[in-house]
């Protein structure tokens, strides 16, 4: 791209990367290559193919993160909300907490994931796809040689054909091609080779393969038994770490794909149904900010929420221990779940 006056970001963008790219930084930036090649160009197509993009910015790899830190860096600070001083929170320690609606009046599920990438491998929207198959054979034999209660089944979806895909879609377990943001990222990119799901025996652990990350960790149970989500999340990642390299720095954390997930790279939250505070917006959303919680529509990021069932999770996840995460998720909901009574 040649930028002489303007760079080409929609009038209507409100985006962190058009906010901060200014002319002189990416005449600094546009020659620099990562060492798989990846370029700022490519980084913020996202960005600039949606208008509405809240970032617009992606890494192709975790040395994207050095090599295009000056505008990364500043982007990082006001998207995470950072203090002078910020660094990476070490610690994921089994927890013990009451469980927050033993009766499942309220709380349907709780989830927590974290987004892990391979060293050694593209991130995903500069993968080719001899990489994508590569690093799919790597962690399936690792699937496979998991302890007995460790251990399940992965399934690669270009095994299975169309009726046996739409079944897994149906129990929540397949992944779909990512979004617009993702496609123009390119991370979507020879959708599904290479992409499958590891499914623990008692279907609580779920592991997405080269999806907007090289892995999704992710833990998920009915009701709201957040300690048990939470411990068991941390066996498979503890038994994952042993013999993988994830891409990490100490003061970013763990590096994933999009510059949103970095640090724990953990979501924590809860499909909750909230019919009263449904009514009283505005409580709610004091209620969530003063726990530093966000509210996402029933299905995740950018969409509606439905019937009343809100899904809640973390904020934060940067300068933070995923251990404080987990607590703050559990004192909020407290307050949540007494303010719904109260109404
Ligand atoms: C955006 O800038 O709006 C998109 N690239 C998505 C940002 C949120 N990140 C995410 O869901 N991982």
């Amino acid at each position: 791209m040649k930028a002489d006056q303007e760079l080409p970001f929609h009038a209507s963008s409100r985006s962190k990367i058009k906010q901060y790219l200014t002319i002189a930084l990416y005449n600094d930036l546009k020659t620099l290559r990562t060492p798989s090649g990846y370029t700022l160009d490519q980084a913020i197509t996202s960005g600039i193919e949606n208008p509405d993009s809240s970032i617009g910015i992606y890494a192709g790899d975790m040395e994207s993160y050095d090599c295009f830190a000056p505008v990364l860096l500043p982007i990082i600070e006001d998207y995470h909300r950072l203090n002078p001083g910020w660094s990476h929170k070490p610690g994921l320690q089994e927890a013990v907490l009451p469980d927050l609606d033993p009766e499942q009046t309220f709380i349907r599920s709780s989830r927590i994931r974290v987004a892990r990438n391979l060293c050694g491998f593209p991130f995903s929207g500069n993968m080719n796809p001899d990489q994508r198959l590569a690093l799919e054979k790597r962690v399936k034999h690792l699937f496979k040689n998991l302890s007995e209660k460790l251990s399940g089944t992965y399934t690669s979806f270009t095994d299975l054909d169309e009726k046996q895909f739409n079944a897994l879609l149906e129990k929540g377990l397949a992944f779909r091609k990512g979004d617009r943001f993702m496609a123009s990222a390119g991370i979507n990119r020879d959708y599904p080779l290479g992409r499958g799901i590891f499914i623990s025996r008692d279907n609580v652990v779920r592991i997405w393969v080269n999806e907007e990350d090289h892995l999704r960790i992710i833990a998920q149970s009915q009701g709201g038994d957040l300690a048990y989500v939470f411990n068991r999340l941390i066996q498979i990642v503890r038994a994952l770490e042993d013999k993988l390299d994830f891409a990490f720095d100490p003061k970013k954390g763990f590096l994933t794909a999009c510059p949103t997930n970095i640090g724990t790279a953990m979501r924590a939250g809860v499909h909750i149904h909230l019919k009263q505070l449904e009514k009283k917006r505005s409580l709610l959303e004091a209620i969530t900010r003063a726990y530093h919680l966000q509210i996402r529509g029933t299905d995740g990021e950018k969409t509606a929420v439905e019937k009343a069932v809100f899904d809640i999770s973390n904020a934060r996840r940067l300068d933070i221990s995923a251990n404080t995460i987990v607590k703050d998720l559990h004192k909020g909901l407290q307050a949540i779940i007494q303010a719904e009574r109260n109404l």
